[in-house]
């Protein structure tokens, strides 16, 4: 490959070893998603990604794919070289080792364990660092990562499909289906991407779900199954009870030990929660699913779960699929029930990102303001 500048040689490595560290999708969390490319004189001698919670770093993949010695050659990295001991040993040691010339990144590492320190020992070693390339892109595809790391919680997706007029159903309760099917294939790849899957005691009521990720001609990751359940209401014969296609945690107010027992029998994890007004306090909860090194969350609600989230302030990005149909009715439901806000001036406000024709649909994407 010929290069006009160096500036557009390292967009163009970063672009592919950001593309790699995607492979990582839905098997890496709570870690970052990572991929290194190699290259030494014009020519990609190797490269790799992180590709499974605790297995080895993407630069330690890298180096073992190349033939060649790697001596002299430039390393270019989505997320600066770690610099601690962890379920591996330092990749910044490891460069300096197998003495590389130049180091290119994308993001600096905000983990606390790392935080800069692995550029320095680059730097230490005579290494040549080059930072912050396609800078905006990492910080996209790691959100997950970045979000956690920094606040401990993980993030929390709300994803919803609704008419034109915001319902989630007809009167008489019928929902499926209000999007379309590729609406509904993408779905199933957030289940995949996102570490955890959060709904209300009504939604396992009414559907008896299974909350799994099915995805045409690919391996996906279930995620983990959360439902809150004030009351513990679970039905012993539900299906994320009995199916054992991922864990399921259940967070409640009623210490029923007796019940309590049966699920644990059946591998379900149970959290006794403070209660709060209308239920189960969700600032414990979401507290909790980062101690429980939970990255991140996808709310499928429903409406009452939905409305408790935003009023306490704890959704961090929407994803609405928008169907082009009007249900109407005042006794059909909408996304966002529960008691609702008094003043306008405490809705939740939202920084819309990105639009996208879905088929026929609108995916809409927001940021919650915070
Ligand atoms: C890298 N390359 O491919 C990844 C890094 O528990 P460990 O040992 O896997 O360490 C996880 C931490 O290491 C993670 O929080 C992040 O700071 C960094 N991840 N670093 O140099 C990689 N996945
Ligand atoms: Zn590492």
């Amino acid at each position: 490959m010929k290069f006009d500048s160096r500036y557009q040689e390292d967009n163009y490595y970063m672009k592919k070893a950001l593309e790699l560290a995607k492979l990582g999708i839905g098997a890496v969390n709570p870690n970052p998603l990572v991929g290194c490319i190699i290259v030494k004189d014009g020519k990609v001698i190797g490269e790799g990604y992180h590709m499974k919670f605790g297995g080895p770093h993407a630069e330690v993949n890298a180096i073992n794919s190349s033939k060649e010695d790697i001596e002299g050659a430039t390393v270019y990295v989505t997320l600066e070289p770690c610099s601690h001991f962890g379920k591996t040993p330092p990749c910044a040691d490891n460069l300096v080792r197998h003495k590389v010339k130049r180091v290119v990144i994308c993001n600096n590492d905000p983990n606390p364990l790392v935080a800069g320190n692995g550029i320095k020992k680059l730097q230490n070693a005579g290494i040549e660092v080059t930072t912050g390339i396609l800078e905006k892109e990492g910080l996209k595809l790691n959100e997950v990562f970045f979000h956690y790391i920094k606040n401990n919680k993980p993030l929390v997706i709300s994803k919803t499909a609704i008419s034109m007029d915001g319902k989630i159903a007809t009167k008489h309760m019928e929902s499926q289906w209000i999007s379309n099917e590729s609406c509904r294939e993408m779905t199933h790849e957030y289940r995949n991407k996102y570490m955890a899957i959060m709904v209300g005691i009504n939604t396992v009521l009414k559907d008896n779900p299974s909350l799994t990720s099915r995805i045409k001609n690919k391996k996906a990751r279930n995620p983990i199954r959360i439902v809150i359940d004030t009351n513990l209401k679970i039905p012993m014969n539900s299906n994320l009870v009995n199916d054992n296609k991922s864990k399921t945690i259940i967070f409640t107010c009623n210490n029923d030990l007796k019940k309590i027992n049966l699920l644990k029998e059946k591998d379900v994890d149970v959290h006794i929660c403070p209660k709060k007004e209308e239920g189960v306090d969700l600032n414990f909860v979401i507290e909790k699913l980062g101690e429980l090194k939970i990255d991140s969350v996808l709310v499928e609600g429903g409406a009452t779960l939905n409305d408790s989230l935003f009023r306490n302030n704890l959704v961090d990005k929407v994803k609405i699929f928008m169907a082009p149909k009007i249900i109407g009715g005042k006794d059909a439901p909408s996304f966002v029930s529960g008691c609702g806000i008094e003043k306008l001036s405490e809705a939740t406000k939202l920084e819309i990102k990105n639009t996208t024709m879905i088929d026929s649909d609108i995916l809409i994407e927001a940021d919650v303001i915070k």
